[in-house]
């Protein structure tokens, strides 16, 4: 099954998100999506949190003049605004943008609340939803145009040095967390072509799906004082002077929850990472007849391991095509129970990454955490055993990329040259140049064909 159809049909078996809604580029997260969702995000919230980030939410809504102060800002996203234009029947004076991103709303806050250098750092982020007329052909979680989950940080300081530091502790933020996540990255510089519009550099990760297709999965961007100088955010320096905030800020989207489906599945379905299965462990009691031995020591169980998000499956239906729901729903751990088990002091268990069943003593529970942490270990070894393969190392030839990239596709690196880094190799490459990257130790050129 080629991937983009995998992908459609696992969405919608699986019960993730819901591509029916009457407007394109718009779905709904269906409960078991949005508690894969839910335990993605939580883990950003936490890599946030703890490195002095502070949650906050701002207005959807933007007003044009504010949405249109920074030039190179408005010329990225002018194409892409939704505008409110009416209240009621009534014509707006002023147009109000449904925010594609919130540089412009909150720098405006930031003017307000930036009077002295100890006011800085401000570290402050928001998990809303965002709007981008995407003209490129939409795909749920991938391209959207209402980003269902957008986590947005910026920041300001005052010094240089300062921004600098936020962009390293950005990315060192987003490695975690996808790491945590066992997806697979490069990460590179964005040629300056591509960098987000109003930045003075971009920092950008990538990952490669199956249909070996590069995906921007999350950003950081050095500001410098582009907005600060548009929107006047002047501060006094401990020696009395003037100066304009230096800024940073970072972000990533639903395209976190496309890459855990994405990466980790497989011709069974889903396969979740544990830190995030809406449940980690799904208990089948294999109940015959009027013997109800099974379900009991099944509720048993449950509350042994109520450490764990755990779901006890006692419907009435068979045992087999309860297996195949939660295989195709990835649960990474299955816990079966029947009078033999029982019987032998023994529960049985599979394994979803590995879909290999053994047998584990009843009171050897404390198994199940080393069980689950090499699920984790084996599917990211998996993954980027995966991603490794899509990668090629190659000299700077036209045809051979051209060649490799239609063929096996992925992500080519060749030896970085400055002569040959500008915009026109991508019209050579018929590609995209991802930018300026380091793999293993060397500088490259990363090129891909993209989503
Ligand atoms: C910023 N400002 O906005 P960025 N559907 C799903 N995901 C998307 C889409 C889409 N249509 N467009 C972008 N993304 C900065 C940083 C505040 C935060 C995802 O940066 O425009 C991409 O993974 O790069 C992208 O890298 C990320 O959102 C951040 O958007």
């Amino acid at each position: 099954m080629e991937f983009s159809e995998w992908y459609s049909d696992i969405l919608e078996r699986a019960e993730i998100f819901d591509v029916r809604y009457p407007i394109k580029g718009c779905g709904v997260y269906l409960p078991y999506g949005f508690k894969i969702r839910k335990y993605t995000f939580e883990i950003i919230r936490k890599l946030l949190d703890e490195r002095g980030h502070d949650e906050v939410l701002f207005p959807l809504l933007i007003p044009e003049d504010l949405l249109a102060k920074e030039g190179e800002h408005i010329k990225g996203f002018e194409d892409e605004v939704f505008w409110v234009t009416h209240g009621g029947r009534e014509k707006l004076e002023k147009k109000l943008a449904l925010r594609p991103t919130s540089e412009t709303a909150i720098y405006y806050m930031f003017k307000l609340w930036i009077k002295v250098h100890t006011d800085m750092p401000i570290k402050i982020y928001q998990v809303v939803n965002t709007f981008r007329y995407e003209t490129k052909h939409t795909r749920p979680l991938i391209r959207l145009r209402e980003i269902m989950t957008f986590k947005e940080a910026h920041t300001a300081h005052s010094t240089k040095e300062d921004a600098e530091k936020q962009v390293k502790e950005a990315i060192e933020i987003y490695k975690e967390f996808f790491d945590t996540l066992g997806i697979p990255y490069l990460i590179s510089k964005r040629p300056s072509w591509d960098k987000f519009p109003g930045a003075e550099y971009t920092f950008a990760f990538d990952t490669i799906f199956p249909d070996g297709r590069a995906i921007q999965i999350a950003t950081v961007h050095n500001l410098s004082q582009n907005f600060s100088k548009t929107f006047d955010i002047v501060f006094e320096t401990p020696d009395g002077g003037k100066d304009y905030a230096y800024q940073t800020c970072y972000g990533i989207s639903d395209r976190a929850i496309a890459s855990i489906i994405a990466i980790h599945g497989d011709e069974k379905g889903l396969c979740l990472p544990p830190v995030v299965a809406p449940y980690q462990i799904v208990i089948v009691p294999l109940i015959f007849k009027d013997n109800k031995e099974p379900l009991n020591k099944a509720k048993e169980l449950k509350e042994k391991l109520k450490s764990y998000r755990v779901y006890l499956d006692d419907r009435d239906i068979r045992p087999g095509r309860k297996f195949n729901e939660w295989e195709l729903r990835g649960v990474p751990l299955r816990i079966e129970i029947g009078p033999k088990d029982i019987e032998n002091k023994k529960i049985t268990i599979f394994r979803r990454d590995t879909m290999e069943k053994f047998q584990i003593c009843e009171d050897e529970l404390e198994k199940i955490d080393e069980i689950l942490n090499d699920i984790m270990e084996n599917m990211r070894k998996k993954a980027i055993k995966k991603f490794e393969d899509f990668i090629t190392i190659m000299d700077y030839d036209v045809d051979r990329i051209k060649e490799t990239l239609n063929n096996k596709r992925g992500i080519i690196l060749i030896p970085f040259d400055e002569s040959i880094y500008n915009s026109e190799l991508e019209e050579k490459v018929e590609a995209r140049v991802l930018g300026e990257t380091e793999y293993k130790g060397k500088k490259y050129i990363a090129i891909a064909k993209t989503y």
